[in-house]
């Protein structure tokens, strides 16, 4: 699996030089969950393709922007799920975006989940890799060469509150819940990019992420296999608690389609008890 961390590092220098100096406007086409495509969208989507595709350990590749499975080596050993550049639409803004990567060993699921890695393109590109079973690590490009920065470790109790999803379609006890921890002094950190929001609770000790079902996303918004479940298995790592509406762990889901979606909470302990509780899960 170190190969393919090796290459993600790789990738990511060549999707930054693609984000600081190409053309941000849309491609006449939509992906596969019928999101409008950037022109960044598909040229990073290409970098990632043309860097695993040859790769004798990859079976698979499954990309957001694309709505087949890609077939690689029959006897490839891992399937990899990739969101190119998730929040491509805020860069535009000059805001901190991602890729996000999810290796699976077998058919893709929170079981066959080995692996997970993103990318935060801001003021600094880090990337962050993950291998089951043990700590994520926090890598930085620094002085021309990603250094090992450190391990990550969530704490039990956080100050950030990202909050996600449009609040007039938030539900009545999703708007109580919320504000609950507004009113205990939790900050509002949130930027529309999923990788840079959570990325920020893992790093600066704890919070919540959370994006709900709505009235205009019923099953949220955010991807299962290349979004939400690479996510679930850091935080887990980290020491955190990734669950659903209905406090199912997310690596625990059945996946109907490479491109369904679903409501997603992210946070350490304290956060997440405190939203079963108020939930009236168990
Ligand atoms: P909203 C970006 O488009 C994205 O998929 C995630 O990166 C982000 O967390 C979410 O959408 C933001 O959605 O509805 O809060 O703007």
């Amino acid at each position: 699996m170190q190969t393919i961390f090796d290459t993600i590092k790789e990738v990511s220098l060549k999707i930054d030089e693609i984000i600081i100096n190409e053309d941000l406007g849309y491609v006449d086409e939509t992906n596969a969950t019928g999101d409008q495509q950037l022109k960044l969208d598909v040229a990073c989507d290409i970098i990632i393709e043309k860097a695993f595709r040859d790769n004798p350990e990859i079976k698979a590749l499954i990309s957001e922007e694309k709505e087949d499975v890609m077939e690689c080596h029959e006897d490839g050993k891992y399937t990899l799920c990739y969101d190119p550049l998730d929040g491509s639409s805020i860069v535009d803004a000059n805001l901190a975006v991602g890729a996000i990567f999810a290796i699976y060993e077998g058919e893709p699921s929170g079981d066959t989940l080995v692996g997970a890695s993103y990318v935060v393109f801001g003021p600094r590109i880090e990337v962050v890799t993950l291998v089951r079973g043990e700590k994520p690590i926090r890598y930085r490009y620094i002085n021309g060469a990603y250094q090992l920065f450190h391990e990550i470790q969530l704490g039990e109790k956080g100050h950030i509150n990202a909050s996600g999803g449009s609040q007039k379609h938030w539900q009545d006890h999703h708007i109580k819940f919320i504000h609950g921890l507004f009113a205990d002094g939790y900050r509002l950190r949130y930027s529309g990019g999923m990788v840079p929001d959570l990325h920020q609770i893992l790093v600066k000790g704890g919070g919540l992420f959370s994006y709900p079902s709505t009235a205009d996303n019923p099953n949220g918004k955010l991807r299962i296999l290349f979004e939400v479940l690479p996510f679930a298995l850091i935080y887990e790592a980290a020491g955190g608690i990734a669950i659903d509406e209905k406090g199912r762990r997310l690596l625990e889901l059945t996946v109907s389609h490479p491109h369904a979606r679903t409501p997603c909470f992210f946070g350490s302990r304290y956060e997440i008890n405190r939203f079963k509780d108020e939930y009236g899960i168990e």
